[in-house]
Parts: C-alpha cells; sequence; structure tokens
C-alpha cells in the first residue's frame, strides 16, 4: 500500500512509520514539526536524544536501504498544500496522528486551549474536506483516545467498541438503535477527540469516506525493533508535567530517587498498550477496512486496565521508589470503574505485549540509561484544570 502518515515524526507516528516501511509499504510522512517546536517552547527535551527528521529518515535509509519520503506541511493550517499532496501521493490509506495530544498542556492557558481546539478539528476536517475535493478513495485511520468515553459513566458495565444499542420506546413499540457511545471528555483535549468522531459519521454518511477511529489508551514503552536498529532511530520518551504520560513519569522518577507522584488518592482506572502493540494494531486496521458506505469502524485500541495506585505500587516493588500522594491538578474522579471490551483486534491476532514482559526493560534500558538528561524543573504537574485547584508544592 501507499500510505501517507500524518504527524508520521511523533511517539506514535514514528515507530508505526518505520514498521509500515519495513514490511513493504510505501511510507510518506507529513508533519510540521510542532511537538518538537512546544519542547522548545516549554524549554524541556525528550528523555531519550531524538534525532531530527532529516536524520531519522538517512540512518533508516542507510540501515534498510528503504526510503521514507517527507514533506513538512502542516495539516491545520495548510489546507491546499495538503490537498495537492494528496493528489499527488495519491495514498491508498492515510494514518492520521496529527494532533496536539497531551490534557494537561490542553488545560494550561486560554491560548493552548484554543491552540489545541483550533490544531486538532481543523486538522481532522481538513483531511476529510481534502479526500472528498481530490476524490481519494483513501481509509482513513485516525488515533483517538479511550478518554472519549470519560471515566465510570457506565460503572462496571463494559466499554463497547464505539457504538451502543438503546432502545428507544414508540407508540408502536420498541426501536433498538445503535449509537456512537456518549461522549464525555475530561479536558479540552479529549473534548476534540469527541468532536473528532462526529466529522467522521458525517463524512462516512455524506460521502462514503471509509474510516477506522482506534480508541487508544495511554501508550508506554519506548522502542520497537526497527526504533533499536540505531541510536538516530530511538522514540522519544516525554517526562514532563504536561507531556509525560504517567507510567513514564513514574520510570522517571524511580531512576532518579524521586517520589513517584501520585495524582489524588491513585484511584484513577485507565487503559494501557505499549507501543508495539500499537504499532501493530495500526497494521490490522489498515489491513480490515470498512466498505464504502459503511460507518466508521471504532476499535478500542487497549490490552489492560491498572489504577494510577497500582502501577506506582508495582514500579516501587520493582526499584524501590517511594510514592507521594499529591494534590491532583486535574478534575477527574478519584476512583472509576474501567471495564473494556476489545475483542476486535484480539480476534484479528494481536499478541499483547503486558506490563509483567516489558517494564523491566524501560527501567533499564530508557529510565536509567538517560537519567543524567532529566531536568528536575520540569517534573512537577502544574497544569490546573480550574481556578478552585490549588497545587502544593512539589
Ligand atoms: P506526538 O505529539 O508525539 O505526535 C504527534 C505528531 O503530530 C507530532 O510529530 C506533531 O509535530 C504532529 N502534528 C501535530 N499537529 C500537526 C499539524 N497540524 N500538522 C502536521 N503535523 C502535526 O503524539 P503521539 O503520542 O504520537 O500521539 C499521536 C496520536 O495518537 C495523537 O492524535 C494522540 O491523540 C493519539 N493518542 C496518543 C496516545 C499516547 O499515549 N501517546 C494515546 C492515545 C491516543
Ligand atoms: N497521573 C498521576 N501522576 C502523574 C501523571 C498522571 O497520577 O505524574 C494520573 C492522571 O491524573 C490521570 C492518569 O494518571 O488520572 C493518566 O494520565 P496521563 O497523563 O498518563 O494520560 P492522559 O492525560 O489520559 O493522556 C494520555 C495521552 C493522550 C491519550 C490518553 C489515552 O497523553 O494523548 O489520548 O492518554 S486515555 O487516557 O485512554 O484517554
Amino acid at each position: 500500500m501507499k500510505i501517507l502518515i500524518l504527524g508520521g515524526d511523533g511517539f506514535c507516528g514514528w515507530p508505526t512509520s518505520l514498521y509500515l516501511s519495513k514490511v513493504g509499504h510505501e511510507v510518506v510522512i507529513a508533519d510540521n514539526l510542532s511537538r518538537r517546536q512546544i519542547d522548545v517552547l516549554l524549554a524541556v527535551e525528550s528523555l531519550t536524544p531524538i534525532a531530527s527528521i532529516d536524520e531519522r529518515l538517512a540512518s533508516w535509509k542507510k540501515q534498510t536501504n528503504k526510503s521514507i519520503s517527507y514533506v513538512e506541511l502542516d495539516v491545520a493550517q495548510e489546507y491546499d498544500k495538503l490537498l495537492e499532496v494528496i493528489k499527488n501521493v495519491k495514498p491508498d490509506a492515510v494514518v492520521h496522528f496529527a494532533e496536539q495530544r497531551s490534557a494537561p498542556y490542553s488545560m494550561k492557558s486560554p491560548k493552548t486551549k484554543r491552540y489545541t481546539v483550533d490544531n486538532n478539528v481543523n486538522a481532522t476536517h481538513n483531511l476529510m474536506c481534502a479526500l472528498v475535493e481530490s476524490g481519494s478513495d483513501a481509509h482513513v485511520v485516525h488515533l483517538g483516545s479511550m478518554g472519549v468515553y470519560g471515566y465510570g459513566w457506565s460503572g462496571s458495565a463494559p466499554i463497547p467498541e464505539g457504538y451502543l444499542p438503546v432502545t428507544i420506546d414508540t407508540p408502536d413499540g420498541s426501536l433498538v438503535r445503535e449509537i456512537l457511545h456518549p461522549a464525555n471528555p475530561g479536558s479540552v483535549y479529549h473534548l476534540t477527540k469527541t468532536l473528532d468522531q462526529l466529522m467522521f459519521a458525517f463524512y462516512a454518511k455524506n460521502d462514503q469516506l471509509r474510516v477506522t477511529d482506534l480508541h487508544q489508551g495511554i501508550v508506554w514503552g519506548t522502542q520497537t525493533s526497527e526504533t533499536l536498529l540505531d541510536e538516530a532511530l530511538i522514540n522519544r520518551f516525554d517526562y514532563d508535567g504536561d507531556y509525560g504520560t504517567v507510567l513514564n513519569r513514574f520510570l522517571m522518577e524511580a531512576a532518579i530517587k524521586r517520589p513517584l507522584s501520585v495524582h489524588g488518592s491513585g484511584g484513577q482506572t485507565r487503559a494501557f498498550i505499549h507501543i508495539k502493540d500499537s504499532v501493530r494494531c495500526i497494521e490490522i486496521a489498515l489491513n480490515n477496512p470498512p466498505k464504502k458506505g459503511d460507518k466508521p469502524k471504532i476499535f478500542n485500541q487497549m490490552t489492560e486496565t491498572y489504577t494510577v495506585k497500582e502501577l506506582a505500587e508495582l514500579i516501587a516493588k520493582l526499584t524501590g521508589a517511594k510514592i507521594e500522594y499529591v494534590t491532583n491538578p486535574r478534575k477527574e474522579d478519584d476512583q472509576n470503574d474501567l471495564v473494556v471490551e476489545n475483542q476486535q483486534f484480539l480476534a484479528l491476532g494481536l499478541s499483547p505485549t503486558t506490563l509483567s514482559d516489558g517494564l523491566l526493560v524501560e527501567i533499564e534500558q530508557i529510565a536509567k540509561k538517560y537519567a543524567k538528561r532529566i531536568d528536575q524543573s520540569k517534573i512537577p504537574a502544574k497544569s490546573t484544570w480550574n481556578r478552585t485547584i490549588k497545587l502544593t508544592k512539589q
């Protein structure tokens, strides 16, 4: 397949691009490098020393003799250029990672809230519009989020894969309909993912675009077989208060003997998936597109659930780290149930990497190895969800 990867320089996009190139697809990356620019603005760097996009691509060519093309493109702002790229590349599929992905960054200030909405909503809508205008039949695989469902809305009932059957009483009896699971976003970032879903539903219905939306959990792990081939191919690892996700942050804190920063009581249950499985799921989704005229296909892309407290205890046991319960900067339930259906990927051959398989590698080969690069002033999570939340000093 010829695959256009929007956001292919990012944490999920880079290993996905390499893997799809390795297995024989023709890969074109489009990225505006905004994630690297946000690091500059926040004065922070990935824990792992990531190479420039040019160095990355040159190294891939040297290691494998395979070429990945790159075009610098702002999907949200440069509609005409996006249209030209789609017309020239003529992709069979487009994988869409090109969004601002941090919930804390999206809640940091009015400016970052507005940037997140402008960037994410425009990027998705521009893609839909350009596919229609160009007459392309490319299958869109979008990275959405488990957070579109919210947490705890349905108690201990399993979260279905996107669609919920509902029964409506009418004067002539009851009707059973399938609706998108009610959206219940917990941040401006998650709000944009719920808006993406509606755009996909509309364009699938109106223009018969073929869309798969992957409701992904928190991705952990850093390296894949491809990123391990050379230091210049290494994947990014975010640890700072805005972009570091919970497991990365605990691993990094343990590596420098800093207490693990559990927000609130740590009773929040979240869904997780290893980066290798995330890449594999995208391949499975690419190989199983919806038919023209179908509603968007939705998969829950996660393999395990843990409470934040369980994660901290697991890492504390492996590393001897202490745990600190800090004021939660977010407005979120202190505890929630989370039971998720993920049968579709398992039925299509996904064989998950569990936390017990991969955690030691992350501790030894990433967190400890690069611990000297940690800037401790960037660790505290300072973006609060509203003005009533007052943080204690960390
Ligand atoms: P990332 O920030 O590392 O990568 C996103 C990439 O998209 C970056 O390279 C960035 O420069 C690019 N980008 C952003 N806006 C763009 C625009 N307007 N035009 C062109 N390029 C643009 O994030 P990630 O962790 O790789 O996440 C990728 C996708 O997966 C996101 O949509 C995110 O919401 C979703 N996701 C991520 C996780 C996770 O745990 N990392 C979990 C669930 C879903
Ligand atoms: N948390 C802590 N301590 C920390 C950091 C986080 O206790 O130092 C807690 C948070 O309060 C939250 C949980 O850990 O309850 C998860 O936070 P996170 O930052 O790891 O993940 P989240 O904000 O949900 O976002 C991440 C990605 C996002 C993706 C989402 C998938 O950044 O792109 O969409 O995971 S999901 O959570 O399933 O919606």
